[in-house]
């Protein structure tokens, strides 16, 4: 048995260590024997990697991984060069700390696994190059944020998860918890199980190869051979010893769809995306204006961009994904004009609890004035091109 669970002499008050009356540290004894009574320490392990995925499921996620929590001295080594390279643009925040966001250890002292969770977002409605690219009025929102903001809704099911667990668990971790080699802490959701969606300073991707939730596509998400990619992960870091999944192979062969179809020449390698270039990028974290140079290049996109992931075989196989995604009215492939004359009072009705949101009106409305002044600038080039060409 890895861990060292037995501190019945303590309970905690507020991070305080006070001493337990004899009956209270027979109480606890009690229930810790009985929660583990007759078990080897791998069924152990197998019993509470069981409850980690059963948990998981029933809080609404459609995929759940292991993996052996660790340092990543080469994600580390390639986000360096990434970063050096001054590919992350304007999100300077990703270069803080990044030894910390490549060790799961200096996040969650003691860490023993990392859980990856998913959640499917895929819909029936229609992909970027069947309605978007074709209509010069129109504009494209990524199908992520047609329905709820992922953040919210993952976070609300972490929650959930994270009270399951802490329930379930209680009875045999008690009120302390010691995590190897670690100091004593008590068993608390926030110091044994830190969980994090998209913004924690964590390698998501890196963690869902690494449990067996897909292989990293050429264009650097991830994609796992049932359902495609079109799917939100988020992490689970705990103290607590589970049983590792196994990783999947890289189905990605001698494809090169995703690459071919950017329009930014945005994946520089395959596995690898310059920020700066990614159209996701130009028009959800660059503060101000897209400049004139970049406005042709963004083509109808005001809001994120699907391209890579639409062209790419495996998204054949992607899920209906949870109700709370499903597209609001009106945002597949709004009208270009409806959302330059957009109000406040529509925009705060339309994009409630949306990702959108984030935006804002100006930005959103200063995205789709570019994208019109984009497009008219490419038809005057082709209308003074084509004589030529006669
Ligand atoms: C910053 C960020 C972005 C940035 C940068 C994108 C990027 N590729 O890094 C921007 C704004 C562009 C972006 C866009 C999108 N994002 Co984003 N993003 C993130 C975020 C918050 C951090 C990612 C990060 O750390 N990037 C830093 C770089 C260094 O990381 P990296 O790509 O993993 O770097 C590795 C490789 O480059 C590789 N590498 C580097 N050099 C070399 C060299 C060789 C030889 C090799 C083999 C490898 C290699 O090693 C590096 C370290 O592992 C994550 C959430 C998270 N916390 O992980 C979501 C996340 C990756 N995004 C997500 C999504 C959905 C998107 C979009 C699809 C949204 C949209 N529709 O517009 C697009 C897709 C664009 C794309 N093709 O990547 C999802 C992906 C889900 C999935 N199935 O994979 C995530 C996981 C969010 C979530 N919680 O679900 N995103
Ligand atoms: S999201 Fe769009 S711009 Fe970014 S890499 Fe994919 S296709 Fe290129
Ligand atoms: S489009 Fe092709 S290369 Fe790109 S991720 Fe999908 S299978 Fe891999």
């Amino acid at each position: 048995m890895t861990h060292s669970l037995e501190h019945p002499d303590r309970q905690t008050d507020e991070d305080e260590f006070v001493v337990l009356s004899k009956s209270e540290r027979r109480r606890r004894a009690k229930l810790r024997t009985l929660a583990t009574w007759g078990e080897t320490p791998e069924q152990t392990r197998e019993r509470r990697t069981r409850l980690f995925r059963e948990h998981a499921l029933r809080c609404g996620f459609s995929q759940v991984g292991i993996a052996r929590a660790q340092a990543l001295p080469q994600a580390q080594a390639h986000m360096e060069a990434w970063l050096a390279a001054g590919r992350h643009g304007s999100m300077a925040w990703l270069a803080d700390d990044v030894a910390r966001r490549c060790n799961p250890l200096k996040l969650v002292p003691g860490a023993q696994s990392v859980v990856v969770v998913a959640l499917d977002y895929d819909s029936d409605a229609p992909k970027t190059h069947d309605v978007a690219l074709q209509s010069e009025d129109r504009a494209w929102i990524s199908r992520y944020a047609w329905g709820d903001d992922y953040h919210l809704v993952m976070e609300r099911r972490l929650k959930q998860l994270d009270a399951q667990l802490t329930a379930a668990l209680k009875p045999e971790l008690g009120e302390y918890f010691r995590g190897p080699g670690g100091p004593v802490r008590p068993f608390k959701s926030v110091e044994d199980m830190r969980w994090m969606v998209d913004y924690g300073p964590i390698l998501e991707r890196e963690w869902a190869v690494r449990a067996g939730l897909g292989w990293r596509g050429k264009h650097s998400l991830i994609v796992h051979p049932r359902r495609g990619s079109l799917f939100f992960l988020a992490c689970i870091v705990t103290s607590i010893d589970l049983q590792p999944d196994d990783m999947l192979g890289d189905f990605c062969g001698t494809c090169t769809a995703c690459i071919d179809a950017c329009p930014t020449q945005a994946i520089v390698a395959p596995y690898v995306v310059d920020a700066r270039l990614c159209i996701s990028h130009t028009t959800i974290e660059m503060t101000g204006v897209i400049p004139p140079a970049e406005r042709h290049l963004v083509g109808n996109q005001v809001f994120g961009c699907d391209i890579c992931q639409d062209v790419c075989p495996w998204n054949r196989f992607s899920r209906p994904g949870d109700p709370a995604f499903a597209p609001r009215d009106g945002l597949v492939a709004p009208r270009l004009d409806d959302l330059i004359a957009m109000n406040a009072e529509t925009f705060a009705r339309q994009f409630a609890q949306s990702p959108v949101k984030r935006r804002g009106l100006e930005g959103l409305q200063d995205n789709a004035r570019a994208v019109r002044e984009g497009r008219s600038a490419a038809l005057r080039d082709k209308d003074r091109d084509e004589p030529a060409q006669k």
